[in-house]
């Protein structure tokens, strides 16, 4: 048993790795190891010889362990400093080479117009909505004065989805502008309502500098007792100035659109490469009574306002940008200008 422990001790001083150690162990504590197999030797003597080999044997293994974990430290140890000198790290890499380095993120320059906006309307008194952007015809028509084979159907070209319909909702499209919210606010929240509902619409036309088959609108609706479209023109030139930070040309002209009489457009001037030109930006008007019948509302008691503008011709206008669909570029080089 002396000759035992002292070939162990010194096993575990010459293990010079920690799976080498682990070996010694196995060798000496493992299921059929040298230790391991004299405690099982014990259950064939006497008491008396139990009692004293017992407790010997104990010590052995007492010894055995007390060096062992002083020699896994040990090990421990050296293995770290082992693989610090030889797995070199450089917390400097990526500033020296900065297009490894973690791109930070960004917000978009439509996200950051469209908190600018309800900004703007929120100090005005104005509450921020939502709607869906896939739409049933009769949000996205119907109750805005549109009714099936009306041609007033085919100025903003529909992208239809093939689901099943009911016949009250009509067919599911993706909704070709944000008006439809003015329905749902009006029927959730009856009158008077003064909210504006930023969000993306969808269109099924040719793209070109101005147009893009998905863009993003703002809605804007007030209805209340007395109100008439001088407040809109306040409104809007005031929302104008402080959006574009100095006086912007505009002009109102007469516009149709089924949900509102009268129906107003407004175009602002753009000033580009030297030259100017109008460019629509905004349609609106005094909501029509059979919307606000539809919404539930008595058109005897309210009138209202409403418009929609784009809120992407607004972006080409302040940042100024010559094609709209490079706003849907995932360049992060052209994204991160603004
Ligand atoms: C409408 O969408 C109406 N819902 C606006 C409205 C609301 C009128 C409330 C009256 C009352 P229009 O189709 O003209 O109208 O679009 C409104 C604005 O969206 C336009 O003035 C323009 O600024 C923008 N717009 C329209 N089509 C596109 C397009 N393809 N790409 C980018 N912007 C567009």
């Amino acid at each position: 048993m002396q000759k035992l422990i002292k070939d162990a001790l010194q096993e575990i001083q010459q293990a010079s790795n920690l799976q080498e150690l682990k070996n010694v162990e196995v060798k000496y504590l493992g299921r059929s190891g040298l230790i391991t197999d004299l405690l099982k030797t014990l259950k064939d003597l006497s008491t008396e010889e139990k009692r004293t080999k017992g407790q010997e044997i104990q010590e052995i293994k007492k010894s055995f362990t007390e060096n062992y974990l002083i020699a896994e430290k040990k090990l421990q140890k050296q293995a770290i400093e082992e693989k610090l000198t030889k797995e070199f790290f450089d917390i400097t890499f990526n500033e020296i080479n900065p297009q490894r380095s973690q791109q930070k993120g960004s917000l978009h320059p439509l996200s950051i117009l469209q908190k600018e906006v309800e900004e703007i309307f929120s100090e005005m008194g104005f509450e921020v909505a939502d709607g869906p952007e896939v739409e049933s015809e009769y949000y996205n028509f119907e109750a805005l004065n549109i009714p099936a084979h009306h041609p007033a159907r085919d100025m903003q070209d529909t992208f239809f989805l093939n689901c099943p319909t009911d016949k009250k909702q009509g067919q599911l499209v993706l909704r070709t502008h944000t008006s439809p919210v003015q329905i749902r606010m009006m029927e959730k929240y009856g009158a008077p309502l003064r909210l504006i509902v930023p969000g993306r619409v969808f269109r099924y036309e040719a793209t070109d500098a101005t147009h893009d088959s998905t863009f993003n609108q703002v809605e804007g609706l007030l209805i209340d007792k007395n109100i008439s479209l001088a407040h809109l023109k306040g409104l809007m030139q005031e929302f104008l100035k402080r959006f574009f930070k100095e006086e912007a040309t505009v002009r109102f002209r007469p516009g149709y659109f089924p949900f509102v009489e009268p129906g107003i457009e407004m175009d602002m001037l753009w000033t580009k490469n030297g030259k100017s030109k109008w460019l629509e930006v905004m349609g609106a008007g005094m909501v029509h009574p059979n919307v606000l019948k539809a919404g539930g509302l008595d058109s005897n008691k309210y009138q209202g306002w409403a418009f929609g503008f784009g809120l992407t011709r607004f972006a080409l206008l302040r940042y100024n940008i010559d094609g709209i669909r490079s706003l849907h570029s995932n360049d992060l080089r052209y994204l991160k200008q603004f």
